[in-house]
Order: C-alpha cells, then sequence, then structure tokens
C-alpha cells in the first residue's frame, strides 16, 4: 500500500471565507509544523490535538508570511483516513490555498490523486466500496431526496443488505462442502431442500433491491420534466414561476428560447430536473432548427412532459403536432394565458388528449401553480418514490452487480430444482457471492477500485 503522505485544496475553487488544505499520512504532522508559526506555542506538536490553534503559514525556506491561518491536526486512525491527519484553514480565494499547498508539497508530501483521501479511508477499512461512493454521491447530490438516501448508505443500509445475502451464501457454501464431504444419500436430500430455501430468500432479497432501481434514477437524477409547446406560449415563464426566479429570457417574440435551459427543483418533496426548451416550429433559422431538433430529443428521455398551451389563439398546426409527440407520454396538460378571452376549449383538448390531467393556468396572474403543483406530488409522490427508511440502489454499479448476482443464483436455483450434480450448484452460489461481495468491495480487482475513485474530487 501507498503509505506517502498526500495533500490537496479540500475545499472548492474560488472566492469563500476559509479555504482548506488537508494533509493526511506518516508525515502529516512533521509537514504541518514545519509549515505552522505560532506567538503562543513554540511547535505545532505542543498544542492540544483536535483544537484549531491560531497562527501564521510560512514558507520555511525564509520564514516569510504566507498567511493567516487556523491549523488542527489529527492522530490516526480515527481520522478520515485513519492516519494522521493535519487541516490548515486560511483565508478563502485561489492565491492563499494554492501557495499554501505548495509549501506543503515543497515540506514533504505529495499531490493527492482524486478521491485519495477516501480511497485510503476504504483501503485502510473505516468503510467499505459502498459507503465511499455514498461519500461520493453525498457531495454530488442535487435534491434533498438524493442526499437522505447517500447517507442511508454511507451509514450501511446497503452494506448490511449485502453482507446479509452473503452470509446466507457463505452457509449454502457450507452445506455444500458438506455434502461433497459425506455423500451419503439423505444427507444430500436435505441439502438440496436447504438450498432451494436459501436461495429463494437470497433471490428474493436481490429482486427487492433491484425494484428501487426506478426510484433510485430518480432521487439521483430527478423526474426528467421536459416542457414543451410551440412558441411564445409561456414555457419560459412557466420555468420562472416553478424556480420562482428570472432564470430563462423572456420576451413576446416567438423563438426566444433556444437552447435548453435545465434546472434541479424540489416541489412538495418532488425532486425534478426541469429543461425549458425551444417552441415547437418548423423554421429557416439555423440555431432555432437545433434547438427544436433537441427539444424532441429530450422529449424520449424525459420521465414526464408538461405541454404548455396558448388558449388565447385557436388551435394550430403545431399545437397538434405537440399533441401528437406526447400523446403516449406521461404528461400534463398546461392551458396558459386564460386571462386573456379564451379561444380553446378544455374540451376539446380533452378530445384530442384523453385521460390526461388539463390544468388552466395564466403565468402573468401566477394562477394554476398550486395545482400544477400538487399534481406533482400526487403523480410521484404516492406511487414511485418511497424512501423513508428502505434502502434505495441509486448506483449504477451496484445495479448491474445485483443483476449479476441475481442471474448466478436463478441459476442455482435451477440447477438445484432438476437436480444437477451439487458442485454445478456451488459454482453460481460462489460467483453469486463474489458479485455481491464487488458491491462493499471485498472481493474487488485493483482496476474497479481505481476507476471507482479517479471520478471523485480532488481533495476527498
Ligand atoms: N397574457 C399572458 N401572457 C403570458 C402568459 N404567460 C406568458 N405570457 C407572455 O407570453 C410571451 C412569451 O412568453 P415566454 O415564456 O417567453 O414563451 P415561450 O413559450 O418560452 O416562448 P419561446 O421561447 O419563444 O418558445 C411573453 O411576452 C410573456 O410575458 C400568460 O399567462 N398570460
Ligand atoms: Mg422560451
Amino acid at each position: 500500500m501507498d503509505i506517502d503522505t498526500i495533500a490537496a485544496i479540500a475545499t472548492a475553487p474560488g472566492e469563500a471565507g476559509i479555504g482548506i488544505v488537508r494533509i493526511s499520512g506518516k508525515n502529516a504532522i512533521d509537514i504541518g509544523n514545519k509549515i505552522f508559526r505560532s506567538k503562543r506555542v513554540k511547535s505545532l506538536k505542543e498544542c492540544e490535538e483536535r483544537k484549531l490553534n491560531y497562527g501564521y503559514a510560512i514558507d520555511p525556506k525564509n520564514e516569510k508570511k504566507i498567511d493567516e491561518v487556523l491549523v488542527v491536526y489529527m492522530k490516526g486512525p480515527n481520522t478520515y483516513t485513519k492516519e494522521d491527519i493535519v487541516e490548515i484553514n486560511c483565508h478563502g480565494g485561489m492565491v492563499p490555498v494554492r501557495r499554501i499547498l505548495e509549501v506543503v508539497l515543497e515540506n514533504g508530501a505529495r499531490i493527492a490523486e482524486k478521491g485519495e483521501f477516501t480511497k485510503r479511508a476504504f483501503l485502510n477499512g473505516r468503510i467499505d466500496l459502498a459507503q465511499a461512493e455514498a461519500i461520493m454521491d453525498l457531495i454530488s447530490a442535487k435534491t434533498d431526496s438524493s442526499f437522505d438516501v447517500s447517507l442511508n448508505q454511507l451509514e450501511g443500509s446497503l452494506s448490511r443488505e449485502v453482507s446479509d445475502m452473503r452470509n446466507t451464501l457463505l452457509a449454502m457454501l457450507a452445506h455444500i462442502e458438506a455434502s461433497i464431504d459425506f455423500p451419503e444419500h439423505d444427507v444430500e436430500e436435505i441439502t438440496y431442500g436447504e438450498l432451494e430455501s436459501q436461495g429463494e430468500e437470497v433471490l428474493e432479497k436481490i429482486n427487492k433491491l433491484l425494484d428501487t432501481v426506478y426510484t433510485g434514477r430518480i432521487l439521483r437524477e430527478g423526474i426528467k420534466t421536459i416542457i414543451l409547446g410551440k412558441p411564445n406560449v409561456g414555457k419560459s415563464s412557466l420555468m420562472n414561476a416553478i424556480l420562482r426566479e428570472n432564470r430563462a429570457i423572456v420576451t413576446d417574440i416567438p423563438g426566444t428560447t433556444r437552447d435548453i435551459i435545465e434546472e434541479y427543483i424540489n416541489i412538495k418533496g418532488v425532486p425534478l430536473k426541469l429543461v425549458d426548451t425551444a417552441g415547437i416550429r418548423e423554421t429557416e433559422d439555423l440555431v432555432e432548427k437545433i434547438g427544436v431538433d433537441k427539444a424532441k430529443g429530450i422529449l424520449n428521455e424525459s420521465d414526464l412532459a408538461i405541454a404548455v398551451f396558448d388558449t388565447s389563439r385557436e388551435l394550430e398546426k403545431e399545437d397538434l403536432e405537440i399533441i401528437e409527440l406526447i400523446k403516449d407520454k406521461k404528461s400534463i396538460i398546461l392551458l396558459n394565458k386564460t386571462d386573456l378571452p379564451i379561444k380553446i376549449s378544455e374540451d376539446e383538448i380533452n378530445k384530442l388528449l384523453p385521460n390526461k390531467k388539463i390544468i388552466n393556468t395564466s403565468m402573468i396572474k401566477g394562477k394554476g401553480l398550486d395545482i400544477l403543483e400538487e399534481t406533482l406530488k400526487d403523480m410521484f409522490l404516492s406511487s414511485e418514490i418511497q424512501i423513508k427508511d428502505n434502502t434505495i440502489v441509486t448506483n449504477v454499479r451496484h445495479r448491474n452487480q445485483l443483476l449479476k448476482s441475481k442471474e448466478n443464483i436463478q441459476e442455482a436455483l435451477e440447477s438445484i430444482r432438476i437436480g444437477l450434480p451439487i458442485d454445478c450448484v456451488e459454482v453460481d452460489v460462489k460467483n453469486c457471492w463474489e458479485n455481491l461481495g464487488e458491491i462493499t468491495g471485498d472481493t474487488v480487482g485493483e482496476d474497479i477500485i481505481d476507476k471507482i475513485f479517479a471520478n471523485f474530487c480532488i481533495g476527498k
């Protein structure tokens, strides 16, 4: 294992109240000592552990002050990485953090790779792989609910379920070993019966976890919701009204929005990834045309469409095209601009789009938004998003491992049922045990570990 001392800037780049440089490894405290000066103490080592100490970071070459700092050291193994850690809090901003990092590197640390602090926490056995991935998910969470799920996973919810299943599989393997060692007829019969029920138990648990994958994706990415309609119907106005800010440009010129605009928002507990698009119409304008094509592309991969119509104008051929596009799609219809004289009736739309929720709105008057929000809540919160205390699979790698394990256990069960020799069963049970172990990192190659941590941010 790599045991050199690593360092990185732990805070986001840019101007901020404070910036933090973190050092981890066996020389961390020595390095901290070399660059920290304080009126109160001669050396960092004299200071109390886990307490912030006021002073200056200096360059030991010339004793020149770099910045005013607060420094803390923590001795392993009760730290994030299980190694000795020093954290230097300096003024936020690109220059002070970079300068302090430079002097730390000159004095014996090397720059940390992406995710290397967390990788050490994993390699040193403080957390398992699923928990390490949860940390990354916490940092990148875009919705409250996905944050909650990741926190659950960090606390070990998924790891516990995986470990329970692996224990059952180990018990199965022990049975199999016993029956190979004592191959009397009656032992074998008992073994097959018991193996079947244990295998079914594992399969059921895997299926239960796989059932959460759709919810997991929604929590991770939000319900991808496209706002669709012909030009000038009020799509961007709707986007702004939902976000309660002037995010998208609104004008009375048709074709105002050309590129897509994406934002995350939580509506009554429903995480949405809201996408405003260019109004759908035939156009000669090259830029607008690309925007229209993009909108149609996004519609295909969306979970929900909010189709907006302008009730102050008769239905036009573009509206009919929209109707055609969303006919078989989960969608909500907004009849907008109801503050103006109405030219489209709800009945007319109802005939063309039966069984769709239709809401009368006026973005100018702020009418109908509350009904829209309630509708979204009813549509998604009750049926599709059940977080509470359930373990939810949000990670694609975990899902793939579960799918592989499912195949393994199904094959094992098949062999048991048709009475194939016990060593055939053994192979599949063992594969299942290994594939599940890759989720928590108990059985996983170095290449996979490297790949996972390479997706982390620097300084974590
Ligand atoms: N009277 C009235 N005007 C509205 C309403 N909603 C939007 N508008 C106006 O309609 C015009 C177009 O609104 P946008 O939100 O830019 O429409 P859009 O669908 O995004 O248009 P494109 O981006 O061109 O496709 C603006 O002048 C809005 O102020 C409404 O409910 N009532
Ligand atoms: Mg627009």
